[in-house]
């Protein structure tokens, strides 16, 4: 009975933790890795680019990271290429695929309500003009384009207004590390420029990657965001393709991070397109390093140690560039 008893306070400590993991990484989608209209979007493919398999568009904060893992959960692990939700060609035959999709339009609300600086939509007319064909209710095509989309009011509905009840995930920012959990020496990493790129993923990879400026003062990062980019990612899209990216996990020994710890940049994941016949696909991933580094208690590091651990289908997937750039929070 007693085992009984403790078996179940394991199991409820269990549901907490991995509540308070699941809202860490709302927080991280919509205000780390999405302080910047770029980040948070993605690329945008305008007319004219080279086409998918040669560009390297990045792929946004929200798409490669909550939005894909309900995909991939929901998607039926028992089919081969994990069908309905777990593939683009057929994610729209399960119904739940349009509340999921309802809901990630919310994240985008909930991400400009934010009010924080960066979060702001692209303004460009190329992309406000682009357009998409539709049937509506008398099965007649119609052309609409994001401009119509943007503004909800246009649409006719709306989300409920935020409340501790709908954002729950608002304070769920890691705890800071205290200085000591750090191991500061990291000489036996590699730097960037050691290693002969495009480097394979085909195990896990750590490298260090000099920093453009050091202990930045918050008016600086009131100014830019620090963020990491991971180019030319190259990948097969008939499978789906996983990693995770960890910033300064060197802790004490026997210390394993893990995706609910502060040192969790964020993953790179795409649903594969089944149908098609085999593709190598070329993206891109950016992650916000300013909340991270003071997080792990590592603004000071000249260098931020990036490891790069393959989660599935990374056996032919390359990285093509790494580097730590500012991006300033003006531009649009
Ligand atoms: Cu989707």
């Amino acid at each position: 009975m007693v085992s009984n008893g403790s078996m179940h306070f394991m199991h409820f400590e269990l549901i907490l933790t991995q509540k308070a993991c699941n809202l860490t990484t709302v927080y991280r989608d919509l205000v780390r890795n999405g302080g910047d209209t770029l980040s948070f979007f993605g690329g945008e493919y305008v007319a004219g680019d080279a086409p998918v398999a040669n560009g390297a568009k990045s792929v946004g904060s929200v798409e490669a990271g909550s939005h894909t893992a309900v995909h991939r959960w929901v998607g039926d692990p028992t089919q081969p290429n994990s069908e309905d939700m777990g593939n683009f060609y057929s994610a729209g035959y399960d119904p739940v695929f349009y509340c999921h999709h309802a809901n990630v339009d919310r994240m985008w609300k909930l991400w400009k309500d934010l009010g924080i600086a960066g979060h702001v939509e692209p303004t460009s007319t190329d992309w406000l003009n682009a357009s998409y064909v539709f049937y509506d209710e008398n099965q007649d095509l119609v052309r609409v384009t994001n401009e119509q989309c943007v503004s909800l009011s246009k649409l006719n509905y709306d989300y409920v207004e935020n409340s501790k009840e709908v954002f729950p995930w608002r304070n769920s920012r890691p705890a800071k590390r205290s200085t000591s959990s750090q191991v500061a020496s990291t000489a036996e990493v590699p730097t960037v420029d050691k290693l002969t790129f495009p480097v394979s993923l085909d195990k896990i990879l750590k490298v260090r990657v000099k920093r453009p400026a050091v202990n930045r003062s918050a008016a600086d990062k009131a100014t830019a965001s620090e963020v990491l980019l991971i180019n030319g990612i190259k990948f097969d899209s008939n499978k789906f393709v996983k990693f995770d990216v960890f910033v300064n996990d060197k802790l004490k020994d026997g210390v394993v991070t893990t995706p609910c710890d502060p040192e969790y940049a964020g993953g790179f994941a795409q649903i594969p397109h089944s149908d098609m016949a085999k593709m190598s696909m070329n993206s891109a991933a950016r992650f916000g390093l300013t909340e991270l580094l003071e997080d792990t208690t590592t603004e000071g590091e000249e260098y931020a140690t990036v490891t790069l651990v393959p989660r599935a289908g990374c056996e032919d997937l390359t990285v093509g560039e790494i580097l730590i750039q500012l991006v300033p929070l003006s531009s649009t």
